[in-house]
This record gives structure tokens, C-alpha cells and sequence, in this order.
């Protein structure tokens, strides 16, 4: 019988890829994301891919009612979620903190941090409950160090670390796994948010070296969740062969 996978922000980018994987490897998906016409359109691709069992909730994690009321619609056969997959997030501008936009700071807060928070209390009960259960947590490089102009990004994605360490240690007794999956730069629309629109910009981040795809960070994510019952994958940090960190990187 196929585990019951949900994944934030499936719309594009990792989350997408996340969602194609682990319905190609005997998951059904709850596939999530604001934009409803996407998450359509993926629902027909997988469904050309594999015969997994597809389910779409369109909300915006940044609104607890709304994350609540879609979770309480989900029918009974759909309630019973194996992995949550925490990967909704953004980056909104790049300025040093002084020259901050706190309507950007905000975005980022409430998405990474506040976003993860709602949905995992909604679905986390499910699990302890049952005592089974894997949330895997996408934060990133910049939680691992900060970086110029990173400043608030980065403090979201050091507080998605904090978080996970704590969510693994309150849940030990209920045996549910908690991993952490910390890519460096992926080509996505993640650069396209973080300049506001502006694609030339958002292109030359991932000039002049290889850097990750979506599909390279789904496949970390398909490993961690597919070890045996007695493993669990706390953290990985996953960069480009170009990349060492958030500071060091190869550009020809
Ligand atoms: P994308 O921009 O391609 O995808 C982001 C996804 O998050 C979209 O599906 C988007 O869906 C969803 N999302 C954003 N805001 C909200 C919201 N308020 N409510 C619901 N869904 C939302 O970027 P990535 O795939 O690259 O990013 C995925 C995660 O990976 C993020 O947490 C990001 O911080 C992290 N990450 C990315 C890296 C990179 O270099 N790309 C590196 C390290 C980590 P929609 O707009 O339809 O709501
Ligand atoms: C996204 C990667 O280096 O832009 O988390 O912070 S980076």
C-alpha cells in the first residue's frame, strides 16, 4: 500500500520535483501551494507519470485558518499523512539590514518560519497519535552560516534548523523522524521571488557554474524518507560540486 506523502509549495522548484519523485516511488501526494492552476497542472502530469493517487489543497501557509480548514477538509483516506515535507519558503530582496524592506522581512518570516510552524501543528498531532511519522524540514545553507545582505533569509533558515532539532527532540518518544535537508544554490524560481520579478537578475545568480536542480535536492528527499524504520537522517547539507558553503563558491 503507497505511504500518504504532503508537500508545501509544490507549485514549482524543489516542492514540484518533491512531489513527482515520491509519487513515482509508491507515495500517494497531497500537493499544496497558492497557485491552483499549477498545482492542476502537475496533478495531470503525475498522473501520466504513475498511478499514484493525487490530492490538491490550495492554501496560503501564512494563514493559520486557512492551513487549518484545508487540512480538516482533507476526506478520511487522505488524513492518515506519513511524511510531511515543510518545503514552502522564499527569499524577497537582498539589502544590507539598515536598508531592509520590512514588508520583505515580514513575507520571510511568515512564510519560512510562521508558514512551517501552522502546518506542522496541524499535522504533527496526526502522527504522534499514531507514533509514525517523518517531517523533513527544507532549510538551507544560509542556516547554516550568514551571508551578506542575507541577513533575515538567513535568520529564517537558522530558526528552520533551531525548530528542527526541537521538533526531533519532543518527539523522540513518539518515534516520529525528523530530517532537516539543507541545499545550497538551486535553480528554481526561488531567485526570480528574491529579485521581485526581475528574470535577467535572477538568471546571472547561476551564471558560470552548475548549481543544483530540483531534481538533485527530490532525491535527498526520497532517500531520507525511504530508510528503514530504524534510521533516521537528522541533517544534510546538500551544495553544488561549485559550491563549499554559503561563502565559497566556483565561478568560470
Ligand atoms: P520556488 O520559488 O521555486 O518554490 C517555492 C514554493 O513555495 C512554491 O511552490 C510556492 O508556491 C511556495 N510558497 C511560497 N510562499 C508560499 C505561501 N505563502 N503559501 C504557500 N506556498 C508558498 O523555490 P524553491 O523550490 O527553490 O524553494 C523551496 C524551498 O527551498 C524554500 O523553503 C527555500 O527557502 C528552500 N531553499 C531554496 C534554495 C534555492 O537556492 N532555490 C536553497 C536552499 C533552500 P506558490 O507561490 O504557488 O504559493
Ligand atoms: C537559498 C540558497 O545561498 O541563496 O537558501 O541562501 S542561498
Amino acid at each position: 500500500m503507497n505511504r500518504i506523502a504532503l508537500i508545501t509549495g509544490a507549485t514549482s522548484g524543489i516542492g514540484r520535483a518533491t512531489a513527482k519523485i515520491l509519487s513515482q516511488n509508491n507515495f500517494d501526494v497531497i500537493i499544496t501551494g497558492r497557485r491552483k492552476e499549477l498545482l492542476e497542472d502537475l496533478e495531470k502530469e503525475i498522473k501520466l507519470e504513475s498511478s499514484s493517487k493525487i490530492y490538491i489543497l490550495n492554501f496560503d501557509v501564512r494563514n493559520k485558518e486557512e492551513v487549518d480548514s484545508a487540512i480538516d477538509s482533507l476526506p478520511k483516506e487522505w488524513k492518515n499523512i506519513d511524511v510531511l515535507v515543510n518545503n514552502a519558503g522564499l527569499a524577497v530582496g537582498l539589502n544590507h539590514i539598515q536598508d531592509g524592506v520590512i514588508d520583505d522581512w515580514e513575507r520571510m518570516i511568515d512564510t519560512n518560519v510562521k508558514g512551517l510552524l501552522y502546518v506542522s501543528r496541524k499535522i504533527v498531532p496526526i502522527m504522534v497519535e499514531k507514533k509514525h511519522g517523518h517531517i523533513v524540514n527544507i532549510g538551507s545553507t544560509a542556516g547554516k552560516e550568514a551571508y551578506e545582505n542575507g541577513n533575515v533569509y538567513c535568520g529564517t533558515k537558522h530558526a528552520v534548523d533551531a525548530i528542527t532539532k526541537g521538533m526531533r527532540i519532543d518527539m523522540l518518544k513518539d518515534k516520529i523522524k525528523v530530517t532537516a535537508i539543507n541545499p545550497g544554490m538551486v535553480e528554481t524560481e526561488f531567485s526570480i521571488v528574491r529579485f521581485k520579478g526581475d528574470k535577467e537578475k535572477a538568471s546571472k545568480a547561476y551564471k558560470g557554474f552548475t548549481p543544483l536542480y530540483g531534481n538533485d535536492v527530490a532525491d535527498a528527499i526520497l532517500y531520507v524518507v525511504t530508510r528503514p524504520e530504524h534510521v533516521c537522517i537528522n541533517d544534510m547539507i546538500i551544495t553544488a560540486t561549485a559550491q563549499a558553503n554559503s561563502l565559497y563558491k566556483i565561478v568560470e
